[in-house]
């Protein structure tokens, strides 16, 4: 009997230990179960685990924990996306090895992850720092260059010219570098690529058979590989001022019906064409350096103010020779998109406005909106992307947009410049090579070997690992690896003449582009992965992880999964059956009247509703509250789960993350709700206590038993189908339900008379609520299950069965909302009238929770639909 009050102090690392003692949660190649695959995305070892961290890996270990209670060998592994910049940092700014660094954060968070009692193979963790782990990846590397999958091109990089460093993207802030403060500068580098482009057609086809995927990620991923259908259209340069052997410009466009309203060409600064007026026009020559500056991002590019510079040059309109276009060099341009060339229709494209607008260029409007009056039709500062009639446009007058467009593009198949046709329809993809090689150190080095003579030579397979060195300094600019007295130093593999290492290392990507294969075998040492393995374990069933990765991360494993297929390191293209997205955690943000962030644990709430108030603990100074914002250090309001798990313990923290809100969404971490899921958990320790000291007499089952087994059982499968679609809050929901009912009898079981067999429902309902909770705080579980009287341990128990006897149904699960928002459900008997029904929702916890003690105004009831309540 339990009489006292649950310690999770005590009991939490208890049940940790024996856990790992007893290895429960390794999963074995050969179990002959069927499989589940459940992964979270791993974290970057940055020190400490923060509470997204908390809340991600809560989701996953339910699941984890579920699907092995229903009799799946679950592979459920933990890693380190080890390599990086701020590793780097850290060795600049305290003179500490990027290494120890590293290692010393993954010893922190390691333990902080088994406090929070997860339910991971931690045999399988790796490290993608780890020569282990990388020697592989440099392995994947050569073979993927072998198999054509490799390209090395110029490409453009932020060059900052103090710090003489290649800077990425996020470290050029107002086009300066971080550091440094120095403009940045564009520099052509030799750099390796993964030819990713030539599969967009491949990766964009795919992402219809992602059914378990959110839309929202699969229209993200579609946006960014960005197939647009279009047409090459080919322009006479005038021969005022054309450079010799310049004859034409070519254009790639997608909205060719719109060429009636084109006033103006423009090409990018980086255009050959451009280059060549640039040899004796120093003025084009300094424009086209200021484009430079503004680095490679393309949101830096997009945001920038658009400028140009008129070349003086002058092209025919492709249809009309007697319309003569002049031609801007123009920084809105990228060279690397379509041709680096487009004509201008400001009124139908809001870049091509503005730079009309600055530059003084006509806006000749040629697609009418429906319905509107065409005298009435003028564009402004807007223009209009819209579809709509022709109009101004000669032979596509009063055509709809995209029959014009098939006249014209038929039109300029059908003339010819030069002998060739004036048009070709072409697909562009807005996805790019991927390029990988960055200029640092703490990354997996590029197992490439640089000869004079050979050019650049794979380093053999008996050599791999090219291991990073360990001796190395960051007191001067540049690439560590560079500036390495001895390690570049090395003899060509194939003349043996001297030659030198490649010394970039790989985006940190590509670590993370293969991770969750290697976890179905990470102690092979001769290959990245067995083909048996593989294939045991692909694809991950449930993937969950940040919103912020819905782009570069899932496109190159998914890239990676078909690089590696066809190199044979795996037989499946796509990596993730299924994706979920989890949401973020946010907090209210205090300030001090001086304008300084507080961090929550130092202030003190008083009073609710408009009197609610906060203070500097200790003190009695009055702190503004602010805004609920994502949790970050900038605003200090930021809950170490260190401090929950101390307070309340890992399973309090862990039901609070899971029941508060749809997954998918925000959750609003407060006081009053950790503390409302420390209460529940001494509710159920005190209510299997109670039980467990029941004992049963054999009697027949009366009314009130039989309804009770009901509910319990409804409650089984609630659960698990709440479960299995990632609904935690609803199975949290449900798990309150369960608690009150269970309560209830309780309270008619200690009767002088109590109802007949309600001992032994109760009993039954203790062991299956035990179960159902256990996946969400399993130490918890396996106290109460002790406690119960069982003597092996609930993370190996079965998932209850139901009893479909106690299932068939005179009853109905509903929906209930407040103010139209879903709040929870219902489970109520069919033949419930307006009132009973009424009467249940306005009794649910969660609806009495939210309710606050507002008065209801009106209750909206839609018998065996939903119940809708109104304050
Ligand atoms: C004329 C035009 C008129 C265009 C109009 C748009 C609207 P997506 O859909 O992204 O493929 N474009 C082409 N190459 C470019 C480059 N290298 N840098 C910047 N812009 C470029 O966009 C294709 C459109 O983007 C093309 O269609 C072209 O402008 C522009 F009312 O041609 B359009
Ligand atoms: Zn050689």
């Amino acid at each position: 009997m339990a009489s006292e009050r649950y310690n999770a102090k005590d009991v939490e690392p208890r049940w940790q230990k024996l856990w790992a003692e007893r290895e429960i949660f390794n999963t074995r190649n050969d179990d002959p179960r069927p499989k589940f695959y459940v992964l979270e995305m791993f974290p970057y070892p940055s020190g400490r685990i923060h509470m997204g961290h908390v809340r991600n890996y809560t989701m996953g270990d339910v699941l984890a924990r579920y699907k092995r209670a229903r009799g799946f060998a679950v592979l459920h592994p933990m890693g380190w996306d080890a390599f990086g910049l701020p590793a780097e940092n850290a060795a600049m700014q305290n003179k500490v090895h990027p290494r120890e660094w590293t290692y010393a954060n993954i010893a922190t968070m390691r333990d902080q992850l088994k406090s929070m009692g997860l339910s991971l193979d931690w045999s399988r963790e790796l490290a993608t720092c780890d020569p282990s782990y990388y020697r592989h990846q440099q392995k994947m590397f050569l073979d993927f260059w072998k198999a054509g999958l490799v390209d090395r091109k110029q490409s453009k990089v932020n060059w900052d010219p103090v710090d003489q460093t290649v800077l990425a993207n996020e470290q050029v802030i107002d086009g300066r570098g971080w550091r440094s403060g120095a403009e940045v500068e564009l520099r052509d580098l030799t750099q390796w690529f993964f030819r990713i482009a030539e599969q967009s057609d491949v990766l964009l086809e795919a992402l219809d058979s992602l059914e378990r995927w959110p839309e929202k990620v699969r229209t993200m991923q579609r946006n960014w590989i960005g197939k647009s259908e279009g047409m090459l259209v080919r322009f006479a340069l005038e021969p005022a001022g054309a450079p010799a052997g310049e004859g034409e410009l070519t254009c790639f466009s997608t909205r060719i019906d719109t060429l009636f309203g084109a006033s103006f060409m423009a090409i990018a600064p980086d255009h050959p064409l451009a280059a060549k007026l640039a040899r004796d026009n120093p003025a084009l020559a300094a424009f086209i350096d200021e484009c430079r500056r503004i680095g490679t991002s393309e949101s830096a590019i997009e945001t920038a103010e658009k400028q140009g510079f008129d070349t003086g040059l002058r092209v025919q309109h492709a249809v009309d020779p007697g319309i003569s276009l002049p031609v801007f060099v123009a920084n809105f341009v990228l060279m690397g998109y379509g041709t680096g060339a487009i004509f201008g229709c400001p009124a139908h494209d809001q870049r091509d406005l503005d730079f009309a607008l600055k530059y003084n260029l006509p806006v000749r409007p040629v697609v009418l909106p429906r319905g509107t009056d065409e005298k009435a039709f003028a564009i402004t500062d807007t223009a209009y992307t819209g579809p709509g009639t022709m109009i101004h446009s000669r032979f596509l007058d009063g055509l709809d947009t995209e029959p014009a467009w098939d006249m014209m593009a038929r039109r300029l198949e059908s003339t010819t410049l030069g002998g060739e046709p004036q048009g070709t329809r072409q697909t562009n993809f807005r996805l790019r090579d991927w390029g990988i090689s960055r200029q640092r150190y703490w990354g997996c080095p590029i197992p490439v070997i640089h000869c004079d003579v050979c050019g650049p030579v794979a380093v053999p397979d008996s050599d791999l690992p090219v291991v990073l060195p360990d001796d190395i300094t960051f007191d001067r600019p540049g690439n560590p690896l560079d500036h390495h007295p001895t390690w570049k130093h090395v003899a060509c593999p194939r003349c043996a003449a001297p030659a030198r290492r490649e010394t970039d290392t790989m985006d940190t990507f590509v670590d993370s582009s293969w991770y969750f294969a290697r976890f179905t075998n990470p102690w092979l040492t001769s290959a990245p992965t067995d083909a048996g393995d593989v294939r045991r374990w692909l694809p991950v069933d449930q993937y969950i992880g940040g919103i912020e990765h819905a782009i570069l991360h899932l496109l190159y494993s998914r890239f990676f999964a078909r690089a590696m297929t066809q190199t044979g390191h795996m037989d499946i293209a796509e990596p993730f059956a299924g994706l979920f997205t989890q949401g973020m955690v946010v907090h209210e943000t205090y300030r001090r009247s001086d304008g300084g962030w507080v961090e929550p644990a130092q202030v003190l709430i008083t009073g609710d509703g408009d009197g609610r108030r906060a203070h500097l603990r200790g003190t009695n100074e009055a702190v503004e509250i602010g805004a609920i914002e994502k949790m970050s250090k900038s605003r200090k309001n930021v809950v170490d789960p260190d401090d929950i798990i101390a307070t309340y313990g890992a399973d309090t923290a862990r039901w609070f993350m899971l029941s508060d809100s749809p997954p998918e969404r925000d959750v609003i971490w407060t006081e009053q709700g950790v503390e409302g899921a420390w209460r529940f958990v001494q509710r159920i320790w005190r209510l299997i206590g109670e039980i467990s000291a029941l004992s049963p007499a054999s009697e027949e089952e009366g009314s009130e038993a039989l309804a009770l087994r009901k509910t319990v059982h409804r409650s089984i499968v609630a659960v698990e189908n709440q479960i299995e679609r990632l609904r935690f809050n609803v199975a949290v929901a449900q798990l309150y339900e369960l608690t009150n009912a269970m309560t209830a009898a309780l309270a008619s079981n200690r009767l002088d008379t109590p109802p007949a067999g309600l001992t032994a429902a109760l009993r039954e309902a203790g062991d299956v609520l035990v179960r159902l909770v256990a996946p969400m705080m399993p130490h918890l579980g396996e106290e109460c299950w002790r406690l119960l009287g069982h003597d092996d341990i609930v993370a190996l128990a079965a998932w209850p069965l139901a009893d479909p006897a106690l299932l068939d149904d005179d009853t109905v699960t509903i929906p209930v909302q407040l103010n139209g928002k879903k709040r929870t459900e219902l489970t109520i008997g069919k033949t419930a009238d307006h009132k009973e029904i009424e009467a249940a929702a306005l009794a649910l916890d969660i609806i009495v929770q939210s309710l606050e003690g507002r008065p209801v105004r009106r209750v909206v009831v839609v018998p065996q639909r939903i119940v809708n309540v109104v304050v």
